[in-house]
């Protein structure tokens, strides 16, 4: 348990309904009763006001609402905390806050309520960083799976390998340990194949999982590709709703990548604009503008390829740079179509999804939207079974890694070792062991108030 009591706003700043402060910690008794008069019932809803102090010790009431204690140890934190529900003023509500930093409490650091519920063991590391993933999320797939990890369905499967982990370990270190005695069973060379494979099988399908929750996490990226003057900036300006890129009739009039958050359906998705495409340029900046559009498309879920209509065949020249598993991610642009007269219309696949548009006056911008809200559905929100971060793969990676090193000859103090550290890596990412330095960086990307 802390020592120290914190507190903070936990709505957002500015003017609303209703306005929220969290108060928790050892103080949180004596606090209460100088604020309200008394400790409201637990987990009860109980209206009162809110006093502050003044000169000659005399109260004066700066607010009344709501009041919500819950004891410890049955709290968000695992300590007495109490909630206090006014109005949505901020000058009313940071009174408030500095009647009770007056009366011993202090500011939240952001997190600190989630640091505090992980330390007293109320949720895993897992399930804390969900909470944060939860409120930052940019979708409703996404904000579901962050809710799935914050109800332990991650952990779940973690702790479920290391259990198997840990009970194979068991085993052969009792075989170790008591070599004499008759009645402790030797695990065989074919249970400990069988016990490895199962690991292995384990950690690789969460390791799938964990992959597609990360990329729900990370948000959807598209970039518009093309040869030069095809009208990739004026389509870019046309989805994002302003001038952020410069339209030009002189080929190459885009050098640098060209970043905006578009929300398309439910979902945010940041989209680029990029230097076109051709085969050869003695300009540098024109070449360190094409090695640019090259990452982006490497670094991308989707892909515009923007030519002109009058000129289909020159997506024969842009196909080769993209990589085979980006192919079905693919919307061709045949822009311009003011200029051929022909019909602005979707050309469903195959090969590839293409659109006849006139970016120019925005004619087919509509169409060519929602049929990427199409396609985006079919790429990442495939089920992903919860939320998951970097730093949980690269613990799956590890784990993964070291039961590839086991060898059926090793001897049982090698296995015991390899399966200790598996066991150890795996359960980094509900992280029992305290790390410092890693907490505070897991809990700081949170806001206050949470
Ligand atoms: N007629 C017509 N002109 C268009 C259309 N879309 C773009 N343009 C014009 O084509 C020229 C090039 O447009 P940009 O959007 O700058 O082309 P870009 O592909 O970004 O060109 P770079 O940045 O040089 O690679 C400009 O003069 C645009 O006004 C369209 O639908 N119809
Ligand atoms: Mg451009």
């Amino acid at each position: 348990m802390s020592a120290d009591t914190i507190a903070a706003i936990v709505t957002p700043y500015g003017r609303a309904a209703v306005g929220i402060i969290r108060i928790s910690g050892p103080l949180v008794k004596p606090i209460s009763k100088e604020l309200l008069g008394d400790l409201p019932p637990p987990r009860h809803a109980s209206y009162r006001h809110f006093m502050i102090r003044q000169a000659q010790n005399n109260s004066h009431i700066i607010d009344s609402g709501i009041a919500i204690f819950f004891p410890a140890p049955h709290s968000y934190t695992g300590e007495d905390v109490l909630e206090l529900q006014g109005h949505g003023n901020s000058i009313l509500q940071r009174n408030l806050l500095q009647e009770i930093f007056r009366r011993g409490g202090r500011q939240a650091q952001p997190g600190e309520f989630s640091k505090r519920a992980f330390l007293n063991q109320r949720i895993d590391l897992t399930q804390a960083e969900a909470v944060a993933a939860l409120i930052a999320s940019n979708s409703t797939k996404s904000a579901q799976a962050a809710l799935r990890s914050m109800h332990g369905n991650f952990s779940r499967c973690v702790n479920e390998i290391v259990s198997l982990v840990d009970n194979l370990r068991a085993s052969v270190e009792a075989g170790i340990d008591f070599a004499d005695e008759e009645d402790v069973p030797v695990v065989s060379p074919d249970k400990l194949r069988d016990e490895f494979l199962k690991i292995q099988g384990k950690i690789d399908t969460l390791l799938i999982q964990a992959a597609r929750g990360a990329q729900l996490n990370e948000g959807f990226t598209l970039a518009i590709i093309g040869p030069p003057n095809s009208g990739k900036s004026t389509l870019f300006n046309q989805l994002v709703g302003n001038d952020a890129s410069i339209v030009h009739n002189q080929p190459g009039t885009t050098r640098d990548r060209i970043r905006e958050q578009i929300r398309l359906g439910e979902r945010e998705i940041r989209i680029t604009d990029t230097a076109g495409l051709h085969a050869h340029s003695d300009d540098m900046v024109e070449q360190k503008g094409m090695d640019l559009t090259r990452s982006e498309i490497a670094q991308s879920d989707h892909l515009i390829v923007v030519v002109t209509d009058d000129n289909h065949s020159a997506v024969q020249d842009i196909l080769p740079l993209v990589p085979l598993q980006l192919m079905p991610h693919l919307t061709v642009v045949y822009n311009k179509a003011d200029l051929t007269g022909a019909p602005i219309e979707y050309i469903p696949p195959p090969p590839y999804a293409r659109i006849r548009i006139c970016a120019h006056n925005g004619n087919g911008i509509p169409l060519l939207m929602d049929q990427l809200e199409k396609q985006m559905d079919s790429i990442k929100d495939n089920g992903s079974p919860f939320w998951a971060r970097q730093r949980h793969i690269t613990a799956l990676q590890a784990a993964q890694e070291i039961c590839q090193k086991h060898d059926l000859c090793a001897t049982a103090e090698i296995t015991a070792e390899l399966l200790h550290q598996c066991s150890d890596q795996l359960s980094e990412i509900t992280s029992t062991a305290e790390r410092d330095e890693l907490l505070d960086k897991i809990f700081s990307q949170f806001c206050i108030g949470k």
